[in-house]
């Protein structure tokens, strides 16, 4: 409806002033979908997640016993590369952060990045103390429902920028891989499937890092 622009532009102004739309960002109420590839089907009977690399105890999980990993809600924005971005979306999963606070997974001191391994072979790669801050959730709900199939469905990686927490890197929303199924820990860093075409390593939402070509 045309009549909902001005209100739109409003508070997207708001949202610039409160510090909270990152440079050539812009406000979207409607969720996008952006992925490589077909959308997976989901079968809890032989679904897993790997837990592997520089960890003491090699994990592997079946969707009931991964269900069963304490769970964390998280409201943030989120801001996509090709330039979308969304305020106060609720995630509901599991903190990588806390698995290891509680001992369930144990990084060796060795252990530096983090790859998401999903499916089809897509993969994407974070620091560790990007993976380990509170703004990163191996998520499995989206606004109170279990994620929709084209968003994920039953487990993705999402990242974004938690207001008043610029103590956090922020990263646009491709660092969280959708239909995960590992877990990498490495000691050196390894450029993802978007890093690899050309997506910046970093991809940091306030230094505008979406590409290393200058596109
Ligand atoms: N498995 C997988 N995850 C992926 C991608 C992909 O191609 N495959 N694309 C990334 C990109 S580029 C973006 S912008 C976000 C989009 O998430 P959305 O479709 O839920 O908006 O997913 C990320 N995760
Ligand atoms: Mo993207």
């Amino acid at each position: 409806m045309l009549s909902g622009i001005p209100d739109r532009r409003k508070e997207e102004d708001e949202l610039r002033d409160a510090k909270r739309l990152p440079p050539g960002q812009s406000l979207t109420r409607k969720f996008p979908v952006l992925h490589y590839g077909p959308v997976p089907s989901f079968d809890p009977s032989t679904w897993d997640l790997k837990v592997w690399g520089e960890v003491e105890e090699e994990l592997n999980w079946s969707w009931e016993q991964f269900s069963q990993l304490p769970r964390t809600k998280l409201n943030m924005d989120i801001h996509c590369v090709t330039r979308w971005s969304k305020f106060d979306t609720d995630w509901e999963g599991v903190s990588l952060k806390r698995l290891v606070e509680a001992g369930i997974i144990k990084p060796k001191p060795t252990a530096k990045f983090l790859m998401q391994h999903c499916e089809y072979g897509f993969t994407v790669n974070l620091p560790m103390e990007v993976a380990m801050g509170d703004n990163f959730l191996l998520a499995t709900h989206f606004d109170g429902n279990p994620l929709t199939p084209d968003h994920g469905y039953p487990l993705r990686g999402v990242i974004g920028h938690i207001p008043d927490r610029d103590d956090l890197k922020s990263p646009y929303l491709w660092k969280g891989g959708k239909w995960i199924r590992g877990l990498e820990f490495m000691t050196e860093d390894r450029l993802g499937f978007w890093e690899q075409a050309g997506y910046h390593n970093e991809a940091d939402i306030w230094k505008e890092q979406r590409t290393t070509r200058g596109w």
